[in-house]
Formats: C-alpha cells, sequence, structure tokens
C-alpha cells in the first residue's frame, strides 16, 4: 500500500431488487472500512457504486412484476440507495448505468475496440422463445443434461454433475420463461477475442498477482487460464440495454457484463466532472492502484474479462 491514490470500487448491484444483507457483509461494509482507513491515512480515494440497470435479470423481474424495465430499475435504484445511505456506506458517487454519461462511455469503449479489431463477428444459431419475442439467456433455458440426463440442467452448466455445456446440446430444452420448447434462430453477435489476451492475463494473473490475491480467486483465474481462453460474446439480442452503436446491430445490446465494469469508469467520469477532478488520473496513472470489491460470482468478469477489455482498449 505505497501508492497515493486509490480508485476502490464496490460491485453494482443489480436494479432488480432489494440489497442483502449478505452483499452488505460482504462486498460495501468491508470496501467502506478500506476507504475509511485509507482517507484516514491521508491517501486521495475515489469510492465507487451505482446501480446496474441491464441485462435480462432486470426484463424478467418487469415481466414478473408486470411493469416496464425502467420502471423496474427507477424503483429498486431508489430502494438501494436509500438502504446505503441508511448504512452510512461513504461512496463518493453512487451512479446509475443507465443514465446518459454512461451509455456513452460504454458507446465510445466498445467503437474503439471495434476500430481497432478487437472483436469477431460470427453468426451461429441461438434458442428463441417464439411467444416471448426474445432471444434465451442460457440461465433460462432447462432440460436433460446430455451426460448425466439429469432433467434440469440450465443451458449453460448442469448443477448435478457440474458439467458445462452450450445451450444447443440439452437434451427437450424448455424456456423457463414460458415453458414452450424454444426455436433455433440465427443471430450475428461480437465477440472479444480473449484468447488473444491470454499472454498478457498469464504474466500479469500468474506472475504478478499470486501471492496478493486471495487463493479461491487466484485459482479460479488459473483454470480458466489453463483451459485456455476462447472468444466471448458481448452483445446481446434484447431490447433493454445500451445500443450496439453499430449500424448493422439494430435491435442489439451490448452484454450487461460488458457495460456493468465500463460503470466504473462511467461513474468516475461523473464523480470528477461534479468535484472538480481528472477522472483519468483515477484510472490511466500508473501510481493509481484500482482496487474491486467483488462477490464470488463475479471472479471472472473483474479479474479476466474486464482486464482483457482495458487491455484492449489501450489508454
Ligand atoms: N450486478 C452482479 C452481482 O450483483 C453484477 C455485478 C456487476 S459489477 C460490475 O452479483
Ligand atoms: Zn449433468
Amino acid at each position: 500500500m505505497s501508492k497515493a491514490k486509490f480508485t476502490v470500487t464496490a460491485a453494482l448491484p443489480y436494479a432488480n431488487g432489494p440489497l442483502h444483507l449478505g452483499h452488505v457483509a460482504g462486498v460495501y461494509l468491508p470496501a467502506d472500512i478500506f476507504v475509511r482507513f485509507l482517507r484516514m491515512n491521508g491517501h486521495d480515494v475515489a469510492f465507487i457504486c451505482g446501480s446496474d440497470e441491464h441485462g435480462a435479470a432486470i426484463t424478467l423481474r418487469a415481466k414478473k412484476e408486470g411493469i416496464t424495465p425502467s420502471e423496474i430499475v427507477d424503483k429498486y435504484d431508489g430502494i438501494i440507495r436509500k438502504a446505503f445511505q441508511d448504512f452510512n456506506i461513504s461512496f463518493d458517487i453512487f451512479h446509475r448505468t443507465s443514465s446518459e454519461i454512461h451509455h456513452k462511455t460504454s458507446q465510445d469503449f466498445f467503437l474503439k475496440l471495434y476500430e481497432n479489431d478487437k472483436f469477431t463477428e460470427e453468426t451461429s444459431e441461438q434458442y428463441y422463445d417464439e411467444e416471448f419475442q426474445q432471444f434465451l439467456a442460457d440461465r433460462y433455458i432447462t432440460g436433460e443434461c446430455p451426460k448425466c440426463q439429469n432433467p434440469n440442467a440450465y443451458g449453460d452448466q448442469c448443477e448435478k454433475c457440474g458439467a458445462s455445456h452450450n445451450a444447443i446440446d440439452l437434451i427437450n430444452p424448455k424456456s423457463s420463461i414460458t415453458g414452450l420448447s424454444p426455436e433455433l434462430k440465427k443471430t450475428t453477435h461480437w465477440y472479444l477475442k480473449l484468447d488473444s489476451h491470454q499472454p498478457f492475463l498469464e504474466d500479469w494473473i500468474l506472475k504478478s498477482h499470486k501471492l496478493d490475491w486471495k487463493p479461491n480467486v487466484y485459482g479460479q483465474c488459473k483454470s480458466w487460464l489453463d483451459d485456455g481462453l476462447k472468444p466471448r460474446a458481448v452483445t446481446r439480442d434484447l431490447d433493454w440495454g445500451v445500443p450496439v452503436p453499430l449500424e448493422s446491430a439494430n435491435g442489439k445490446v451490448l452484454y450487461v457484463w460488458f457495460d456493468a465494469p465500463i460503470g466504473y469508469i462511467s461513474s468516475t467520469i461523473e464523480w470528477a466532472k461534479n468535484n472538480n477532478k481528472n477522472w483519468e488520473k483515477y484510472w490511466k496513472d500508473p501510481e493509481t492502484e484500482l482496487i474491486h470489491f467483488i462477490g464470488k460470482d463475479n471472479i471472472v468478469f473483474h479479474c479476466i474479462i474486464f482486464p482483457a477489455m482495458l487491455k484492449a482498449e489501450g489508454s
């Protein structure tokens, strides 16, 4: 802890439900304690958080409550924001990914990667729910596991035997939204060439963070690297989210896990603007340390994918 400046982020809670005590105990309280400690020691800190307001989790919640996604995020952003105030968590900013600055920052980020050839464009067949009129995220498809015949496996994984697979491999797939058998439809998406960042990540994680990252974090990253990284889709067919800023991408949005970590940056930009600071000092200065407080489901996104995105962006 020798550096003077710190950017500390706390995982952006999904605005699809209230905050749980477990989140406060596991992420927000430890982050708050750490930040207060840094400030007491005279460090310059930006403590960043906000609502994560995109993705299928929000649209499904909206469907359940019978209101629009935008009403859902307004409702839960308000509830979450109030909870953090009541707990006296000392964020410098608690922002929202539905904000204009966030949409612009994420679209600019995507375009920079696009222009610098960091994506591949691939067309594949994916499951579509005719009644719900939406492509189905892996989690919203269940069917029989091709390996162990568990009838309730998810599109991406079987929780019984642990096998991971593609939704297409499930036997008798069903949409968990309508219960209908989904149709296969062709769709085009942009994939981040994660494989091309393998050498950088091996070097940065396996060599530089073996000792200071927690063993479970390091172990999960190592197993991803040992398996070999593959290109990963950063866009989705959904009518809620940050529109993909390409003419050929009508009706598509950025994948929520692509735009959400950029939310840390857009929130910093908003905070800096309102407080007469230079945001770039908190993101691009080699003397600044970036620290993420996250939940254990968020490891790969913060330790592999977001660093690869930042590396691809280049600045
Ligand atoms: N909203 C997932 C979660 O709440 C997600 C975190 C985003 S951090 C950029 O677990
Ligand atoms: Zn199985």
